[in-house]
């Protein structure tokens, strides 16, 4: 059997550990034997960062404000459980990261302890004119990377809400998500991630055709650089970001063919060549 697409994720967790957004303090270096927090690393001492704009919007000082305290004793309901399984917890009492070291202490840009959850709604179409398959994706304010158009699910929200309300406001396109195939539910690899705090996501995907892809109105929302029908070359998709490569490799790979599928002839060709070489 091959790997699953939380298999692949978890195995990586290289971006969690290699790369980082400009604010943050270098990550302490974690070696791939060192990851798990079985194993021993007495000399393991990353530095702590919470960001400021975190810290504004601490919800035991600022009323309004989205994230949680940073005195952790002031959170009511610590997590015991994510979409990883049973989390474990520090001596202070601080959520560990699943998958383990990041080389990074506290929350940095990311406002909860423990899982911060997002939806990701991958919308795709063959081009077979040019014989691509294109994924509507948007171009991030924060880092210049192409992505799913994703975002944070908020307080008390459904996840089919946040997908159909993440696609309108990155992008422009109105289309209901309940009709969407489940893709993944679990941790991403994301660059923001720390020790203490890091991201999951549920992912779905619906497959347009070209002629109502065609008619869908673009526009560019305030986190998105610009939006784009971006055309799944292997180096696009590998270069996507956080864990939305394996999340687009595995809503192509579920795409169904032939007399009930979505698929037929030409697109599936299509479909195969792109998966054939993104698994070289
Ligand atoms: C990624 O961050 C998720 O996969 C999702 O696409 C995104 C959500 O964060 P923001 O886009 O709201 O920053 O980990």
């Amino acid at each position: 059997m091959g790997e699953t697409v939380q298999g692949v994720i978890k195995a990586h967790h290289i971006k969690a550990r290699f790369e980082k957004p400009a604010e943050y303090p270098e990550r302490f270096p974690v070696p791939d034997h060192l990851v798990g927090w079985d194993a021993e690393y007495p000399d393991y001492a990353p530095p702590y960062h919470v960001s400021p704009v975190v810290l504004q919007n601490d919800s035991s000082r600022n009323p309004a404000g989205w994230a949680d305290p940073e005195d952790i004793s002031l959170v009511s309901e610590i997590p015991r459980e994510s979409f990883s399984g049973v989390l474990r917890h520090d001596a202070l009492g601080r959520p560990l990261n699943p998958v383990g070291r990041t080389g990074m202490a506290g929350r940095g840009l990311l406002g909860k302890w423990g899982p911060n959850s997002a939806a990701d709604p991958i919308i795709t179409r063959i081009n077979r004119d040019k014989r691509h398959v294109e994924m509507l994706a948007i171009q991030r304010r924060d880092n210049g990377q192409w992505a799913i158009p994703g975002g944070m699910v908020d307080k008390g929200e459904e996840v089919s809400r946040t997908l159909a309300r993440e696609l309108q406001e990155e992008t422009g396109m109105v289309l209901d998500m309940g009709e969407g195939d489940y893709v993944y539910q679990g941790y991403v690899d994301d660059p923001r991630n720390t020790d203490h705090a890091w991201m999951e996501t549920t992912a779905k995907h619906v497959h347009l055709d070209h002629e109502t892809a065609e008619k869908m109105d673009l526009q560019a929302g305030d986190d998105a650089r610009a939006v784009r029908w971006l055309a799944l070359t292997p180096e696009n998709v590998r270069n996507l970001y956080a864990s939305h490569c394996a999340l687009v490799k595995s809503a192509l790979a579920g795409l169904g063919w032939g007399e009930h599928g979505v698929l037929t002839g030409i697109d599936k060709e299509i479909v195969d060549a792109l998966l054939t070489s993104l698994s070289d």
